[in-house]
């Protein structure tokens, strides 16, 4: 009796395998690609490489403004399931809007299709990949943070020439990064000002692309009217100013259009 026992449970481990077994490979046919473009626009007005350089934008602060450079790095792509459960895509992308790269991200991961309750992104990297110097490529784009500031990688450089107060085009480089307080210079203390995107639930079904907008003029706005007279430069060891782009920088994105 013990034996037909022992063969019995063994059997319906067999079955419970294979089981897991149809289960697995089910699931990978249904695994399907995902891909974010990266728009840009100034109040609804679409903004590319070919805007650059002349001064045509008006600021929250009433600042006449050029665009010379927008380049911004999004990381850690991730898909939150309706258990809870998230997959994470340990993966950056450098979107340079100068250059014209990096506009469109194929993930390096398939999604399985199903509904998620949140699809985010982090703005910049979280403390875990700022890790200084560990990515050849963004070291070759000249994109670390000085080990002064306490190294690790910019999250965004957005550059250009604003007319100032009296009425000169003045240079200005508003630069992100993690907040750091260098007033003793041994002992640095930083404040994270990486941040995540949410957006929203979605039901995947195919291999889906997510347009991602950046309102560039949200970057002067809100909660904090920036004034470029005041802050334009020697922004990165200014720790109140990286405070507030990480504030600003909360309504900057939003989930445009789907397709799948
Ligand atoms: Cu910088």
């Amino acid at each position: 009796m013990k034996k037909i026992i022992l063969i019995l449970t063994l059997g319906l481990l067999f079955i419970t395998s294979c089981g897991e077994d149809n289960d697995d490979n089910i699931r990978s046919t249904n695994d399907i690609n995902t891909t974010f473009n990266f728009t840009h626009n100034w109040d609804g007005t679409n903004v590319s490489n070919a805007d650059f350089n002349t001064i045509q934008y008006i600021n929250e602060n009433g600042e006449e403004l050029s665009i010379e450079r927008l380049r911004y790095l999004i990381s850690d792509i991730t898909f939150t399931k309706e258990n809870g459960e998230t997959i994470v895509i340990n993966d950056y992308n450098l979107v340079d809007v100068t250059a014209n790269e990096n506009m469109s991200y194929s993930s390096t991961m398939s999604i399985p299709t199903g509904t998620y309750t949140n699809v985010s992104f982090t703005f910049g990297f979280d403390n875990e990949d700022n890790i200084d110097g560990a990515y050849t490529d963004l070291n070759s784009a000249s994109w670390n943070v000085p080990m002064m500031l306490g190294g690790g990688y910019h999250y965004m450089q957005l550059e250009g020439k604003f007319i100032d107060n009296t009425t000169t085009e003045t240079g200005y480089a508003y630069h992100a990064i993690r907040a750091a307080d260098i007033s003793d210079p041994n002992e640095i203390l930083f404040q994270d000002t990486f941040f995540d995107v949410n957006l929203g639930a979605i039901t995947i079904t195919n291999n889906i692309a997510f347009e991602i907008r950046m309102n560039i003029s949200e970057w002067f706005k809100n909660p904090n009217q920036w004034d470029l007279n005041v802050l334009h430069s020697t922004l990165m060891p200014n720790f109140n100013a990286q405070v507030m782009m990480h504030a600003n920088g909360q309504s900057v994105f939003s989930l445009g259009t789907i397709t799948q």
